[in-house]
């Protein structure tokens, strides 16, 4: 994805006060006093799916948003929602759902909200250089897609339990076997692979590490907790498996500059397949990515959207 200031998008920005979804449904009137309190005057919806900005935020940056979020919603480009249930826990036009919506500000302070759950762009961290405005966008709208929508339609597949639960997701079984081996949050301390061995982060001045934890996750840091590593982790190799510019983390980098040279040559999609290929949860995570039954992107997330017109 390329940066575009004069983007477009097939979605209107129009009036929060008088957005409606595509059967005419008004916001709660709830949801249109906080939104006007907070100055949230610039609305998009797609797929029922809330996008709203102040005044001063980034339209094109909104825009790239809905673009995005109507490509996570319609991996088949049929102009249509693949998934209705996954659809349906992100309407924000309807109040039971307690669906998040996409916050665009003009700094950290303006993408705060009581209106919750409140999903930040964080756009304007790129206030300096536009150019990152499209990946971080990415990894915004991927998290509230995934959090809100994916983890709790396949709560198996990409869900994500507490350490410990016998239910644990698949995606969070291969994160556990990539730790360390070849991924780990560059906050995280006090890290194991799967065999137990403890692997250090240089970043950190103290890690500790925990007797009791489960093998393959991480004692300290800010994201060590499943809700954020295992997210953290399902971003990184679903978007890097798409094509989209790799934003992950040092191990994981190395091992796939490692596949991409000589001998293996291998291109970034194949690169992180072997990679998946190195344990039974990955491989069975990678089947899930690319089953026709799991509505998950599977091509290259673009800054456009033009399907089913
Ligand atoms: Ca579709």
């Amino acid at each position: 994805m390329t940066w575009a200031s004069n983007l477009t998008s097939p979605f209107p920005i129009q009036p929060c006060a008088q957005i409606t979804n595509a059967n005419g449904t008004l916001l709660s009137a709830s949801d249109r006093q906080d939104l006007a309190k907070e100055n949230k005057t610039k609305c998009m919806q797609v797929f029922g799916v809330l996008l709203a900005g102040t005044a001063g935020a980034s339209s094109a940056a909104m825009k790239l948003g809905a673009n995005i979020v109507a490509q996570l919603l319609d991996p088949n480009c049929d102009g249509q929602v693949d998934d209705p249930n996954v659809a349906a826990k992100l309407n924000r036009f309807n109040p039971d759902a307690n669906a998040p919506w996409f916050n665009f500000g003009t700094d950290s302070h303006s993408e705060e909200s009581t209106m919750q759950p409140s999903a930040s762009s964080q756009a304007w961290k790129a206030q300096g250089d536009p150019s990152y405005i499209p990946a971080i966008v990415l990894e915004e709208a991927f998290h509230m897609v995934h959090q809100y929508g994916w983890a709790v339609v396949y709560p198996d597949a990409i869900g994500f339990k507490q350490w410990g639960n016998s239910k644990q997701s698949v995606a969070c079984r291969c994160m556990r076997d990539a730790q360390c081996a070849w991924y780990q949050h560059p906050e995280n301390g006090g890290c194991t692979n799967s065999n137990g061995t403890k692997c250090y982060n240089l970043e950190l001045e103290w890690e500790m590490f925990k007797s009791d934890a489960i093998l393959g996750t991480c004692s300290s840091g800010t994201c060590a907790n499943p809700s954020c590593d295992c997210m953290e982790f399902f971003h990184k190799v679903e978007t890097t498996w798409l094509g989209n510019k790799f934003n992950g983390y040092n191990r994981m980098l190395a091992k796939l500059n490692e596949f991409k040279s000589p001998p293996l040559l291998l291109n970034q999609r194949a690169a992180v397949e072997k990679l998946l290929g190195q344990s039974s949860q990955c491989q069975t995570l990678l089947q899930h990515m690319k089953s026709a039954t799991m509505p998950l992107p599977k091509t290259y997330i673009k800054e456009t959207y033009q399907c089913g017109r």
